[in-house]
């Protein structure tokens, strides 16, 4: 088994004290940090099916998304390359009633690192608190938004109806997730959507560039 393939198998399994560790090897033997994180990445989807189909319940989900976590702290200072150009602030969470953040925290990372200062709510943000967090920092150019789950779509209509009802201006709003799409996104009033953390970028840019 190559030593990527290892990484994919322990974060499935869950093995949130073995992965560093084997992130690290894979490096060494020259993997690119973008192959290790796609693989993780595949390996929560490994993961979601088995929850999908009753073989995998929540503990496993959270061992599986604990080792994940572990794995990005080793590629962070590779994926992340910082900026020198600022693009303002952008203030990123996850909607309400929503408590995943693996995406949410990639999308975070790669904006900081693409010239954005970013102010991260966490996850289970109510729509006011964004509107809050606007208001108190500065030059705030992007919110961005995430969620998981089908059942927290509402509360992204909300927050992106709230965001742009507030009297607010000067910032776009992005939306994403995985059940998250162009026209969900049209639909709900936000000014961009992406499908991942890489593509959030080239949006993000292309939004406050505007
Ligand atoms: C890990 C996990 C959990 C963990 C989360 C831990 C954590 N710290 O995040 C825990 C155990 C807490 C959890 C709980 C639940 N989960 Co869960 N979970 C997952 C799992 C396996 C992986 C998610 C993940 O991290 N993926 C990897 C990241 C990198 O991908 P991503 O989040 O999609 O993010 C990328 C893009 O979407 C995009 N993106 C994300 N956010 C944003 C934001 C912006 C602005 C942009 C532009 C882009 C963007 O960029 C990211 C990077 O490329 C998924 C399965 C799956 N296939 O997604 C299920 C899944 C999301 N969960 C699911 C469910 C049902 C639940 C629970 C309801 C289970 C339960 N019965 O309790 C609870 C809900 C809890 C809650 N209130 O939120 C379902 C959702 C079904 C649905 N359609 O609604 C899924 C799809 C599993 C399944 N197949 O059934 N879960």
């Amino acid at each position: 088994m190559s030593k990527i393939q290892e990484v994919k198998a322990m974060v499935e399994v869950g093995k949130a004290k073995l992965v560093p560790g084997l992130v690290q090897e894979a490096l060494n033997e020259g993997n690119a940090a973008g192959d290790i994180l796609q693989a993780m990445i595949d390996s929560m989807e490994v993961v979601g099916d088995k929850f999908s189909k009753g073989e995998a319940y929540v503990p496993e989900m959270l061992m599986a998304a604990k080792a994940m976590s572990k794995g990005v702290d080793v590629l962070k200072p590779l994926l992340a390359v910082e900026s020198t150009s600022s693009l303002g602030t952008c203030v990123i969470g996850t909607v309400q009633g929503d408590l995943h953040d693996i995406g949410k925290n990639l999308v975070a990372m790669m904006l900081e690192s693409a010239g954005f200062s970013v102010v991260d709510l966490g996850v289970d943000v109510a729509a006011d608190k964004f509107v809050e967090a606007i208001k108190e920092n500065q030059n705030v150019t992007l919110v961005a938004c995430s969620g998981l789950l089908t059942t927290t779509m509402p509360a992204m209509k909300e927050t992106v109806q709230t965001l742009k009802g507030s009297g607010l201006t000067g910032f776009k709003v992005i939306v994403g997730g995985a059940p998250v799409t162009q026209e969900m996104a049209d639909s709900i009033g936000a000014d961009g959507f992406a499908p991942d953390a890489g593509m959030a970028v080239v949006k993000a840019k292309e939004l406050v560039k505007a």
